[in-house]
């Protein structure tokens, strides 16, 4: 049997990249300068789409792709992929869940110290020559201070779980209750906010949780209150976000995800009580690995007529 064609949109690395080439017929659409002439010539070949987690591939594009049979996301938040209109052409969609938990419940975990200690602010103040001058300010105790989490998934329940062990109260808020979890569910989100100290975002993004952390939320977390975002820019209202900070309305901010990203609201950069990472929560190479062999194990099932690894649940 020929090799299947398969259209890439978004940037992969090599350790993806190299094994899908030598297995697949792929078709570079994130790179192509031609994306038109690349679909002209191909379209009507491809039977498979691997993609990013967060980047949205457009239902137009889908469109385009008359024998496409599955998309494979390499990421777990699958925001990116346009669900209603899979499930309506029967397309499958794949994602890497539980290999980048532990990952990105620890980049939390990193954001919780670099804005609750100061870290962030204390290793630029020995940089600056600073501690020549003076002593480096006091912060506040991380342990008995209460974390709400925005989503108790299986991420969630990572960065409950390491918190815990710092000795911080837990307390969460979602959907529904979960099962066999001994955290305070609260089910209403400005409530949990402003019992919080630190609000963690660890829900999935897309257009059921656009925004859902708005201007009141901020609001309730208060001036003493402290976000933390490590699910998807797009959950928080980002213009509300900045001038919740520039106003004083929270105490601070520390930021792994963005509305666009790469693009980080300029006045955040200039902000001290404000820590921001470039989406590094399941940036190492260990992980990012084991994603990438899930991402294309995925394609390989489904092309071997295998059952698939994963499926996201609104297909299952
Ligand atoms: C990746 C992510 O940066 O898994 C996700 O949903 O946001 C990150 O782990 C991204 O998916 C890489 O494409």
């Amino acid at each position: 049997m020929p090799a299947p064609d398969v259209i890439v949109t978004a940037p992969l690395p090599p350790f993806l990249y190299d094994p899908l080439k030598a297995d697949y017929r792929c078709h570079d659409y994130y790179q192509s300068s031609h994306k038109p002439g690349l679909l002209a010539a191909e379209a009507s070949r491809i039977r498979g789409l691997v993609q990013g987690g967060g980047p949205v591939t457009p239902a137009e594009l889908l469109d385009k792709l008359p024998k496409l049979e599955i998309i494979s996301v390499f990421g777990v938040g699958y925001d990116g992929v346009p669900v209603d209109y899979c499930r309506k052409r029967g397309l499958k969609v794949t994602n890497t869940p539980d290999v980048l938990t532990d990952d990105v419940a620890d980049v939390a975990v990193g954001l919780v110290l670099m804005t609750g200690r100061g870290f962030a602010k204390a290793e630029r103040f020995v940089r600056a020559g600073e501690w020549e001058k003076k002593g480096p300010e006091l912060t506040t105790k991380l342990g008995g201070r209460t974390v709400g989490i925005l989503g108790l998934g299986r991420i969630g329940k990572a960065i409950a779980h390491r918190l815990e062990a710092m000795g911080m109260r837990i307390a969460y808020t979602g959907r529904k209750a979960q099962p066999g979890v001994h955290y305070r569910f609260v089910p209403d989100l400005k409530a949990l906010a402003a019992e919080s100290d630190f609000l963690v975002v660890a829900c999935p993004g897309g257009p059921a949780t656009k925004n859902l952390v708005n201007a009141d939320v901020l609001a309730a977390l208060g001036s003493k209150g402290t976000i933390v975002n490590i699910a998807r820019g797009s959950i928080v209202d980002e213009p509300a976000l900045v001038r919740a900070l520039q106003d004083g309305t929270i105490g601070g901010a520390g930021l792994d995800v963005f509305a666009d990203e790469p693009h980080v609201p300029k006045p955040l950069l200039a902000m001290d009580n404000v820590v921001l990472l470039p989406h590094v929560g399941s940036a190492t190479n260990e992980t990012r690995k084991a994603m990438g062999d899930l991402c294309k194990a995925n394609l390989d099932a489904w092309f071997a007529g295998k059952p698939l690894l994963t499926l996201i649940p609104e297909l299952a």
